[in-house]
């Protein structure tokens, strides 16, 4: 059995397998797809195409998460992102909003995303479990311990993933304390987010730890700066973002065999077949 959160739209329940969450970052500097979509047409026409591509669910975010990005206000996040949201559900596709602002978060669902995923596991934004709450919505809560502009002085563990399940485990007592149902709550480690590199595989190898909590579990590790290390060449150069997609398929049958709720990645289709083969190994339907 696969965990999964209460409050889902009928389509993504009960699906016997990992979800894939496509990535729509309607942002000029996300680190793979920055820039291409923020022109509305071209995000809702990708989104679209990560649906009918396989993606069960489309993640659209409109604040770039990466290293040094420049932070944005909630006006300007929520100005790139409800158009995209209100043609994705026109549209008839599933949509979460990727935001670390309640307000956000509130004028998104209002608009027809389905869940909350708030990358700050809600330290960023005081009001985001209240609204949270308020909505129903399933919320998924990652690992974070500040900003991008300094995460990377904030990558220091005794244990990784003791203080990672810790650090997660606060954050859902919180959720909870402010009225959020600990049913309709989903956890993630956070890959790459204050991580190093061997962070993050010790995080991946006991990723056991991480389900015994009892949550779902999403995963994001789609072309991350981890894998891009890992296949570096001969003259040690990182393998670029768009040539990390079939490494982000192996993570993403690792996940489907352990039974991870969800994976967010930027190319479905391998994604896709990668859980296909996961449930046909272990004999879930759905395959
Ligand atoms: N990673 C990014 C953005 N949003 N959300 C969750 N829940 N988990 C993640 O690992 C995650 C995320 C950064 O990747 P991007 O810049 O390609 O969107």
């Amino acid at each position: 059995m696969i965990a999964q959160p209460q409050g889902l739209p009928a389509r993504l329940r009960d699906l016997g397998r990992t979800v894939i969450m496509g990535v729509l970052n309607v942002t000029p500097d996300s680190f793979s797809d920055g820039g291409r979509y923020l022109d509305p047409q071209a995000a809702i026409g990708h989104g679209i195409a990560l649906h009918l591509g396989g993606a069960d669910l489309v993640d659209v975010g409109g604040e770039s998460t990466r290293p040094g990005a420049r932070r944005v206000s909630t006006d300007e996040e929520a100005a790139r992102v409800l158009p995209v949201i209100k043609g994705l559900v026109a549209a008839d596709v599933p949509v979460s909003i990727d935001t670390m602002h309640a307000d956000t978060a509130t004028m998104a669902v209002a608009a027809g995303a389905c869940v909350v995923n708030d990358v700050s596991g809600g330290l960023a934004d005081p009001g985001m479990y209240a609204a949270v709450a308020d909505m129903g919505v399933p919320y998924i809560a990652m690992h974070w311990r500040g900003h991008s502009d300094h995460m990377a002085d904030l990558a220091r563990y005794d244990d990784v993933v003791v203080d990672v399940i810790a650090e997660l485990g606060q954050r859902v007592d919180d959720a909870r304390a402010a009225g959020i149902s600990g049913g309709s709550i989903v956890i993630d480690p956070g890959l790459g987010f204050a991580k190093e590199a061997q962070h993050n595989w010790d995080l991946l190898r006991r990723l056991p730890e991480l389900l015994d909590l009892g949550f779902p579990v999403l995963l994001g590790a789609s072309r991350k700066r981890f894998l891009g290390a890992l296949l570096a060449g001969p003259d040690g150069e990182p393998r670029p973002a768009a040539d990390r997609d079939a490494a982000t398929d192996a993570i993403t049958a690792i996940a489907a065999v352990m039974g991870i709720w969800a994976v967010r990645v930027h190319d479905v289709r391998g994604s896709k077949d990668a859980v296909r083969v996961a449930a046909a190994w272990t004999r879930r339907p759905g395959a």
